[in-house]
Order: structure tokens, then C-alpha cells, then sequence
């Protein structure tokens, strides 16, 4: 049975960045209840209501994969330890964005599913067989009938975006091969909790993950986790290495202790999820607090990356241009727009922050290592960065 824990209020599509014309909004926006669940047969959190994913993946999808140093790093890094460890001669990708995890493939070895037609055509114009669609066992069919039986598929921040877990794990099974790997990788529940992170509740983040849950959900499929990492990206998140439960691999001890450590935190009970949603209120009290105080003293904020996930602090603690004046983020089609809900106005962040900027919200906290190499000198004139994980805070040098 599933449960509401957490109300997040009226929350857009983060997604749809808006256009003005003449200092007016073009575009109608579609607002939702922003509610998160706890199912306690399965353990899995959810948002109540995902809305309509067709409304959500559309041909101006905004988020492109390689804005961060990190990132490329990450992608890299696991692209190499995957062909190493698996030696794969055949690769899909699920949500393949802009290509940060194919290029590391050479062209006949990988395949990519993307359902945003602006980013397929990106892949597909570098050279990449790329199938505009959403992952369904329709097209897992298509696919296993063309290509044979995959080595590995591997999914990074996609999984967690679907609402029908039980469709994208029967369409795993159907074109993995034998002893075939399907590795994916999402924002951590664990972690979630530990950092105060509400932010990673968004439209886009239906599920929240965690050992116990995926361990239970892939039964239904004939699959089984056989090894996990933990991961610092996205402020925590946990790859899973999953197969058929025909297949030969063995199950490594690090899944065993992770998930005897998720029953000691009691990632099983609701009342766990009901305590993060007082600290959550909690939170957003003390970052109004502090905004406010900041702003009475007539100094100017602004925010770091117009992430999709701020849209959700932006909307819940309303935050709007009284409060933080503009936004700036590196990706190109974010700019010149304004941020979902809020209006905030977004800029390019032309360099390094402007001199006359007193303090920065951290949108993009996850990165804060990579942006305070590249804001040195904003600290060193006494620049304070702004941040709501764990607690919220300011960061110096
Ligand atoms: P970032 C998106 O969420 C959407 P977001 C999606 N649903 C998801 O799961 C994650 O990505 C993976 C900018 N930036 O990556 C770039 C700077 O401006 O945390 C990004 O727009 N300067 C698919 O949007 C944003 O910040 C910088 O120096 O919450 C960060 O967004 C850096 C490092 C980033 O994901």
C-alpha cells in the first residue's frame, strides 16, 4: 500500500524553461501537486501522480549530460571499467542524452534509445544508431530481432524517470543476452535522506531508489542484482549490476552488507520517510530565513545553474526575483529563458560570477567541488555560496 509522506505543493514541468515576449509569459504552465509515497510492499518511493512523460520528454529538452567536468569524468571512467569487466561486443543505452557515455563506444559496438527527438538527433547526427523512442518491450522486441541478444545495457539518471518499472524490466529481459549485464545508475534514496535533498523529488524523478526496492521489483522480471557501487554524483547515487537469474554471475558481498544496512536504517518504514519530511519543512524555513535576511541587508544573490532540481526549492519555498535576481547556467538553451514556475530570469554565466554579486544559491549543489575550483575568485572577495544539503548554510573559502 502506498503512502504519502511528503507534500511538496504546486510544482511545474522543470523542464519547460519559458520564453517571454514583450516581459510576458508565451506559455501557458501546467502546474501539479508535487506528493511523494512510500509503498511498503515493495519499499519503493514514488511520487503519488507522475504526470504524463510525453509532456515531459519532449523535442526542446533542455538538460544536456555533458555541462559538467565531473560528469565527463564519471562517464568515462565507467565506460572503461564496464568494457574491462564485461567486455561487451554488443552496448544499448537507455536515455542516451547528448552522447556523454556513447562516445566512448565506437560506432558499430553501441546503440542508443532516446525518446527527446532534439537529443536523438544530436546522437544520430554524430553517427550513432539511435532509436527516437521511449524504452518499452515493443521496442526491446524490435531491437532483439535485429541485433540479437545485447551484452550490456546500461542506463544513467533514466530508469528512475519511468513510471512502469515493471515495462522497462520485462524489456530488459527480453533483449538481454543469457549472461548479459544491465547496469543503471540513479539518485540514491539512502543519500537522499542523509543529505536533506528534497530537491531530487522532481516530475522528472518519479522513483527514488534503494537496495531493498529494485531487489524486490526485479523478481517479477526474472532478473537479480549480483553487485552495487555507492556514488558521490548527483549528491549520491547507487548503480546497480543486474542479470538474468539464469546467469552465472554470483552475488558480490558489498550487496549483502548494503542491505543489511538499509534494514538497520530503516529504509522498510514509513515513519523513516514521515521524520525526513519535518526536516524538510525545516529546511525550508531556514533557507527563507536566511534569503530574507541577506536581502534586507541590500545585498545581491543570485542562483548557480538553473537546475531542474531547484525548480522544486524554488516553487516549494517560493522563491521567485524578490529573493534570488537572476540565474546563470552554462547550457545554451536554458538561457535567455526563465526557470519554471518562478520567472526567475536566466543568463549566461559569461566567465566567472559577476563582481557585484554578494552571494550564489548552489542549483547545482552536486557540482560544488568542480564550481568552487572554477569560483576562486568570487571567495577570495568574500563571495559566499549559499547551500541547503545537508543543512542549510553558507560556503566560504
Ligand atoms: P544537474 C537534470 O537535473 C535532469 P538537474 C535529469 N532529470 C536528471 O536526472 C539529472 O539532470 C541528471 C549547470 N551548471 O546536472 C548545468 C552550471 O551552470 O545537477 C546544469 O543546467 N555551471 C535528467 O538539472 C545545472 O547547472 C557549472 O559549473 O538537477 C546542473 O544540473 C556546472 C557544474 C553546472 O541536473
Amino acid at each position: 500500500m502506498k503512502k504519502i509522506f511528503l507534500n511538496l505543493l504546486k510544482q511545474p514541468i522543470t523542464n519547460s524553461y519559458l520564453s517571454k515576449i514583450n516581459n510576458r509569459v508565451i506559455k501557458k504552465e501546467f502546474f501539479y501537486n508535487l506528493s511523494v509515497a512510500y509503498d511498503n510492499k515493495t519499499h519503493l518511493v514514488s511520487l503519488s501522480k507522475p504526470v504524463n512523460p510525453k509532456m515531459q520528454f519532449t523535442d526542446k529538452y533542455a538538460h544536456r549530460a555533458s555541462q559538467s567536468i565531473t560528469m565527463l569524468k564519471s562517464f568515462k571512467k565507467i565506460s572503461k571499467n564496464l568494457k574491462k569487466r564485461f567486455k561487451p561486443k554488443k552496448t544499448l543505452e537507455i536515455g542516451s542524452n547528448d552522447g556523454v557515455f556513447l562516445k566512448n563506444f565506437k560506432k558499430k559496438e553501441i546503440i542508443a534509445v532516446e525518446p527527446c527527438l532534439n537529443l536523438a538527433k544530436i546522437t544520430k547526427k554524430k553517427g550513432y544508431l539511435t532509436y527516437p523512442e521511449f524504452w518499452t518491450k515493443k521496442l526491446s522486441k524490435k531491437i532483439f530481432k535485429k541485433h540479437n541478444g545485447l551484452d550490456l545495457i546500461y542506463a544513467a539518471n533514466t530508469i528512475c524517470h519511468i513510471p512502469n518499472l515493471r515495462e522497462v524490466f520485462d524489456a530488459i529481459s527480453i533483449s538481454l543476452d543469457k549472461n548479459g549485464v544491465f547496469v543503471f545508475e540513479d539518485p540514491y534514496i539512502g543519500a537522499v535522506l542523509k543529505m536533506n535533498s528534497y530537491d531530487q523529488f522532481y516530475d522528472e524523478h518519479v522513483h527514488l531508489f534503494s537496495l531493498l526496492s529494485i531487489s524486490k521489483l526485479l523478481k517479477d522480471s526474472n532478473l537479480r542484482i549480483f553487485d552495487i557501487d555507492l556514488l558521490d554524483t548527483h549528491g549520491g547515487s547507487i548503480r546497480f549490476y543486474v542479470c538474468k537469474n539464469i546467469s552465472k554471475f554470483t552475488v558480490k558481498e558489498k550487496v549483502k552488507l548494503l542491505k543489511k544496512k538499509e534494514i538497520k536504517q530503516e529504509l522498510n518504514k514509513f515513519k523513516t520517510y514521515k521524520k525526513f519530511s519535518l526536516r524538510v519543512k525545516k529546511s525550508k524555513k531556514e533557507l527563507l530565513t536566511l534569503l530574507k535576511k541577506i536581502k534586507l541587508k541590500g545585498k545581491k544573490v543570485i542562483s548557480y545553474g538553473a537546475s531542474y532540481k531547484s525548480a522544486t526549492i524554488f516553487n516549494y519555498c517560493n522563491i521567485g526575483t524578490e529573493l534570488i535576481e537572476y540565474a546563470t547556467d552554462t547550457t545554451k538553451n536554458k538561457q535567455g529563458k526563465f526557470t519554471p514556475g518562478k520567472h526567475i530570469p536566466i543568463r549566461s554565466p559569461n566567465g566567472e560570477i559577476e563582481d557585484n554579486v554578494d552571494y550564489a544559491f548552489l542549483g547545482a549543489w552536486n557540482f560544488v567541488k568542480e564550481i568552487k575550483k572554477k569560483e576562486k575568485n568570487f571567495l577570495k572577495r568574500g563571495g559566499k555560496f549559499i547551500s541547503h544539503v545537508p543543512n542549510v548554510k553558507l560556503i566560504g573559502l
